[in-house]
């Protein structure tokens, strides 16, 4: 039986890897993202029911390892070098110069070019080709252990292809890609976090983050073009030969790297690549020129410690000054509010830059930036262009005021409110904004809010865009017809989407409440206000002060819930949803606590007689709080069949465990 399974599952994972290798180092795809997830969903379930056979190298096992408290130092056998600067064109005919006259060569040499990625320099240890350790540069002789981290860079192989090294050492660049780097900036920006300043800041936070769950959702990539300690194998003659290993190897490497002729050649080599900067997929702040042949590079040598035999070519920081015409407020999908400047559009760094980022209100204020004034503009390594400061003798008379934030949303009208101590403001239109329609839509529709089976994002868009829906009321007057009319929509799945959203009519008012998705209101908080005012009329018609005498409802969240409430377009629209029909049993009001207030619940492993949403709602209806992670503050851990390591950590810091029986039990004792 095993032996079939063992053939399988080498079988998924030799496929995977192959996929792996196509996508991040031939940049070529085989095959389609969705038919890739399907063969790791094989691979994870096939290893969930034979945990034996997992190994170490298998793409299921990218995320391996809890959380770590600090990272763990690693001495660089062979020093991680830096490399010596230039800027100039003199800069790259002097490096020439002494290193043919070093070299006692005549005629040109070959170099080899390689952009210089703006990232973080790391070296990894294939022990028999299978990944075993990285570490970053550090100081060049010391480094921090990312092991963990780097093994969730899915570019990254965990095992080489073809003949290995007994060791290899190679070292590379860890750096996030322009796109990936944006949307995570989006990402934050709708959540309310702060935004990292450049991919480099990203890649270097990405990277060092004690969890490594959190770097795998990170877009990370690498790069590699170097090695450090080998043993087992001749590397090849010249530094393009060595890449060439590499590439064989499935380790992914530059495709903008080329060998090149002389200083001519390099210098040809830079302006090119400077023309292309602006358009390729990562950032770079110059480029490397190196001598290619390593015999010549082990005669040339070092001083202190950057080699003789290579350069870093870097681009020139440019700068432009401009005046700022206006500072608008762009409305993000979840209602976030960023000001943008608006520029005399001014050629710099290859490009025209016309608008500007300026993150957020503190932000702004902090460079005191107001419309009229002159700026300086600067688009460095950096392919985002900043406003880096205003020059204020030459702020215009009659100035303009400091930048206030708008008391309403620019796009739809709505209150905006900055809850004290936080960067970012919102409009609290909801699904009346039609920058945030969308997304308030999509999280009606969620599991835990009507739980409205088959409307996914996609559809969620199309309905949006198309026009045709846009508040959640008109989702119930949705025809067969007009879903059948969708995009990739047959007769049978539009009326199972028209039945899904039949029965999300029958819910309960914690759900209904929660699906509003009212600013800072989640599950418990609207299971709260539910029991306290125990129907929707009565919350509706509550002043800000009776909303506060809710349990755990503070100041910031009764004004969110008042302002929601006070709107007419939400009030139209929650008309609308009764008239459709939607329909929840009486809630039991509550003065006073209930049986579970204050007790804190972690939920683990599977349970057989009810969803983990089931389990949940039970316990928050008798007022217990449910948390993702056991700490101290854990009242019960709730365990169910696979625990994972909630359990142990439950049993290490002596809390309770149920099982599924004991909590049963304790809810049917509570249940009146
Ligand atoms: C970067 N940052 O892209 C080197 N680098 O070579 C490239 N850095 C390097 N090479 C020797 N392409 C030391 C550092």
């Amino acid at each position: 039986m095993t032996t079939g399974v063992r053939a399988r599952l080498d079988a998924l994972r030799a496929e995977i890897a192959r996929h792996d290798y196509r996508y991040y180092v031939l940049d070529d795809p085989e095959i389609p993202d969705a038919e890739y997830d399907k063969l790791m969903a094989e691979l994870k379930r096939l290893e969930a029911a034979h945990p034996a056979l997992v190994t170490p190298d298998s793409p299921s096992q990218r995320v391996a390892g809890a959380p770590s408290g600090e990272f763990g130092e690693v001495v660089h056998e062979v020093p991680m070098l830096s490399l010596e600067n230039g800027f100039a064109k003199e800069d790259v005919m002097a490096f020439d110069r002494r290193a043919r006259e070093r070299l006692g060569t005549q005629g040109p040499l070959d170099y080899f070019a390689e952009p210089k990625l703006d990232g973080l320099a790391v070296t990894l240890i294939f022990h028999d080709g299978v990944f075993e350790r990285a570490a970053t540069r550090g100081d060049g002789f010391k480094g921090e252990d990312v092991t963990a981290n780097v093994r969730t860079i899915r570019a990254c192989p965990l095992r080489l292809r073809g003949k290995a090294p007994r060791v290899l050492e190679v070292r590379g660049e860890v750096f996030m890609p322009i796109a990936g780097f944006e949307r995570l900036n989006r990402e934050a920006q709708d959540r309310g976090e702060k935004t990292f300043v450049n991919p480099r800041n990203a890649a270097a936070g990405s990277l060092r983050q004690l969890d490594p769950r959190i770097t795998a959702a990170r877009p990370l990539r690498v790069y590699f073009y170097g090695l450090g300690v080998v043993f087992g194998w001749q590397p090849p003659e010249t530094q393009s030969g060595l890449i060439e290993a590499l590439q064989a190897w499935g380790l992914p490497v530059c495709p903008h790297s080329e060998r090149v002729r002389g200083a001519e050649g390099c210098l040809e080599y830079y302006r090119a690549m400077g023309r292309r900067r602006a358009s390729l997929p990562y950032q770079i702040d110059g480029v490397v020129f190196k001598v290619d042949r390593r015999a010549d590079q082990e005669r040339l040598g070092f001083v202190s410690r950057a080699p003789r035999w290579a350069l870093a070519q870097k681009f020139a920081a440019e700068e432009a000054v401009t005046r700022v015409r206006a500072i608008e407020f762009q409305v993000g999908r979840t209602g976030a509010l960023t000001p943008v400047a608006r520029l005399e559009p001014v050629f710099v760094g290859g490009v025209t830059v016309s608008n500007v980022t300026l993150h957020n209100l503190d932000e702004v204020w902090r460079k005191d930036v107001r419309e009229g004034d002159t700026v300086v503009v600067r688009r460095a390594g950096d392919v985002i262009p900043e406003l880096v400061r205003v020059i204020v003798e030459r702020r215009p008379h009659p100035e303009h005021g400091p930048v206030a934030l708008p008391r309403t949303c620019p796009v739809c009208r709505s209150a905006v409110i900055k809850p004290e101590g936080e960067a970012v403001a919102r409009c609290t239109g909801a699904f009346s904004c039609p920058a945030q329609r969308q997304e308030s839509i999509r999280h009606f529709a969620s599991r835990r809010a009507m739980d409205i089976e088959g409307l996914g994002e996609k559809l969620v868009e199309q309905l949006v865009e198309g026009g045709i829906v846009s508040s959640p009321a008109d989702l119930y007057t949705l025809t067969a017809g007009q879903l059948a009319g969708l995009e990739r929509m047959g007769e049978k799945s539009a009326a199972n989407l028209k039945q899904a959203i039949e029965r999300s009519k029958r819910t309960t008012l914690p759900r209904l409440l929660y699906a509003l998705g009212i600013r800072e209101v989640g599950e418990a908080t609207a299971g709260a206000l539910a029991r306290h005012f125990g129907d929707l009329h009565s919350l509706m018609s509550a002043s800000e002060d009776e909303i506060q005498r809710v349990p755990d409802v503070g100041p910031v969240v009764a004004a969110h819930v008042a302002a929601f409430f006070a709107s007419c377009e939400h009030r139209k629209v929650i008309q609308r949803l009764q008239e459709a029909g939607l329909a929840w049993p009486p809630v039991k009001k509550s003065s006073g606590d209930l049986p579970l207030s204050g007790q804190t619940f972690v939920l683990t492993g599977t349970l057989e007689g009810l969803s983990r949403e089931q389990a949940s709602e039970a316990l928050t209806a008798l007022g217990a709080k449910i948390a993702g992670s056991v700490s101290k503050k854990t009242r019960y851990v709730v365990a169910g069949a696979d625990p994972g390591s909630k359990l142990e950590k439950a049993r290490e810091l002596g809390i309770e465990v149920l099982e599924e029986d004991a909590l049963k039990r304790l809810l049917a004792r509570h249940r009146r």
